[in-house]
């Protein structure tokens, strides 16, 4: 390391800092060691050394840019991540974990040389606003401009903030190689590992370059956050976080958690309001209410099916100058083109699959599509003209509402308010989800998903639903809780509700938080009138929501139901679950089985209750 970058180590004044980096030098033995600062020329030194090392190519348009990784990286790797654990645990879920001394001694061999030849980037970062409470501290060494790169897009830069440590240890640390790299892609796939210390709050990670396996900041500072936040009493949460736009100027905040691919994205990016965040927040209570801040401060987005008309906003920074990273698409003439986008598409060009032409067929004869379906864009949030104009406040923004949803085809109606907090941790808790491209691995597998956190709960289920319950405890504004659904699908398998359809179940939530629509009580919990959605389908819309279409989407399967309930009871039977949650199981299977019992019918209207 040259004397100015030693220079800018030691501005930080600390020591802990000085020793991490002095053992991924010595273990990963770099040719160069650059620390970058969060001044402009190290941002733009990063910038250019992402197009110049290859990692990153230019497009036509000016400041995108296309990043490919490797055709089997193309997604998270939930069974290569792995929590090194000195002791067994039973979390009450399945823990992927490794015995700490054998995860650190292989994990050690693979990172032993890793970046010989190569250029270690040292970089800094807040996790949330700076100058804030919520806020984490983040230091991240890597061997890939374009992970340091997408990170200076997703995150806040927290050099300076470091200083504030005072000297102290209390920040995340990740350290990441793509290893041995062959046409740019890392090459040792087999040898992929992420491995996580909940102990020392560090993470390593080898062998790959997509960004939910790659990048510290993203899934693997969040598994950490989880676990702190239980020693500490608030909720980190893989959630949106919106200003919903209801009466004349009123801004209401709702946070969201909706599994990977299940429209959490696109649920922030309705049309008409303002986004915070897309993927992960802290929530924490300040002064009696709930705040919360977006934890990063750009998207790492699916690319899959955004077009002009559906995703106006996105498609827009899409297309127009400003900084872009795209991955894994199609790029023809150093244009991006992707599935979805409603656009004719080229029929060659280089893709996620190397020289790619219509028809091109993988290793087992199945047709490689021209962009993958977990394809992405980064940006920042500030490229977006609806970005809430609170989205970087060090004290958040108060929350209102918050949604809880996943992929079901066949049960669940498409919003539902909860009948109280705990009921509403509940049917957090009993979110199912059909399996997406996001994780490797087989997709429409209905998988439970508590509070579509399943991948990244790092402590007991038990312990972090409690959690949640006791959350509330000291609140004077308790924020209501709803679960949506907007996968829906008929017998024929054709989907019940459009896409934007969203926007008025988001609506009548908000008008609910001001107790302006009056609801339905099922056993499920506080569902719509249909007379408030024909109202807001006309206004929002410009929609007639005819009868027929509500009684098909909010009539009570109980019979489903009552099978999902019959689902969580065999999962909770072997699980430690604080009494709440197990009252509020027995109280809705119960409700239900009356009802059944009631009416006699398999779906029941909801003009009958
Ligand atoms: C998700 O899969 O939930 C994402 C993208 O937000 S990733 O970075 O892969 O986690
Ligand atoms: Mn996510």
């Amino acid at each position: 390391m040259d004397m100015v970058n030693q220079e800018k180590l030691k501005n930080l004044n600390n020591e802990h800092i000085i020793a991490k980096i002095k053992g991924a030098i010595q273990l990963c033995k770099p040719t160069k060691v650059t620390v970058i600062t969060d001044s402009k020329e190290d941002i733009a030194y990063l910038r250019n050394l992402a197009i110049n090392n290859g990692e990153e190519k230019k497009l036509k348009i000016e400041s995108h840019t296309i990043h490919f990784d490797g055709y089997y990286d193309q997604a998270r790797d939930k069974n290569n991540t792995r929590y090194l654990l000195s002791k067994d645990v039973d979390w009450g879920i399945k823990v992927n974990s490794i015995e700490k001394n054998k995860g650190l001694k292989e994990i050690y061999s693979y990172l032993d040389d890793s970046m010989a030849g190569k250029e270690m980037l040292v970089r800094f970062f807040s996790l949330g606003p700076t100058n804030s409470l919520f806020s984490l501290k983040a230091l991240q060494i890597t061997d890939s401009a374009y992970v340091a790169h997408s990170e200076d897009l997703l995150y806040r830069q927290g050099y300076e903030e470091f200083k504030s440590l005072n000297g102290s240890s209390d920040f995340f640390f990740f350290l990441h190689s793509a290893g041995r790299l062959e046409n740019g892609v890392s090459a040792d796939i087999d040898e992929r590992r992420i491995y996580i210390d909940l102990e020392e709050n560090k993470v390593y990670s080898v062998n790959n370059q997509y960004a939910g396996n790659s990048l510290g900041l993203k899934k693997l500072a969040f598994r950490l956050a989880i676990n702190k936040a239980q020693h500490e009493g608030w909720l980190a949460e893989h959630m949106f976080i919106m200003g919903v736009h209801g009466k004349k100027d009123r801004v209401t905040y709702f946070t969201g958690a909706f599994p990977s691919a299940c429209g959490k994205t696109s649920t922030a990016m309705i049309p008409g309001q303002t986004i915070v965040g897309d993927d992960i927040a802290y929530l924490n209570k300040i002064n009696g209410g709930v705040r919360a801040v977006n934890m990063e401060s750009g998207i790492f987005g699916i690319i899959h099916s955004v077009n002009l008309e559906d995703d106006p906003v996105i498609y827009q920074a899409l297309t127009t100058p400003g900084e872009v990273i795209f991955s894994n698409v199609l790029i023809n003439n150093g244009t991006p083109y992707w599935e979805g986008m409603k656009k004719d598409i080229p029929d060659k060009g280089i893709n996620f699959s190397g020289e790619w032409f219509e028809g091109k067929k993988d290793s087992q004869g199945r047709e490689i599509p021209c962009s993958h379906k977990n394809a992405r864009y980064t940006l920042r949030l500030s490229e977006l003209n609806n970005i809430d104009s609170k989205a970087n406040d060090p004290d958040g923004v108060p929350v209102k509402a918050i949604f809880y949803g996943g992929r079901d085809s066949d049960t669940t109606i498409p919003i539902v308010e909860s009948l109280t907090w705990a009921h509403g941790v509940f049917l957090g808790v009993i979110v199912e989800s059909e399996t997406t491209s996001a994780t490797i691995g087989v997709q429409g597998v209905r998988k439970h998903n508590p509070m579509a956190n399943l991948d990244f709960i790092s402590v007991p289920l038990g312990t972090y639903i409690e959690n949640h319950l006791k959350f509330t405890k000291d609140l004077k504004i308790i924020p209501k809780i709803y679960t949506t659904n907007y996968f829906l699908k008929d017998e024929t398998g054709k989907y019940l509700n459009g896409k934007i359809d969203k926007r008025v179940w988001l609506l009548w939530a908000e008008g609910r938080v001001y107790g302006e629509y009056e609801a339905i009580e099922t056993p499920i919990g506080l569902i719509p009138k249909h007379e408030d959605l024909k109202n807001l389908f006309i206004r929002e819309l410009d929609k007639d929501y005819i009868k027929a279409e509500y009684i098909q989407q909010f009539s009570l399967k109980v019979v489903k139901y009552l099978e999902k309930m019959e689902r969580m009871s065999k999962i909770f039977e072997k699980v430690e679950m604080p009494a709440a949650f197990t009252e509020e199981l027995k109280a809705q299977t119960e409700r239900l089985r009356e009802i059944r019992t009631k009416f006699g019918e398999d779906t029941i209207s909801p003009f009958k209750f």
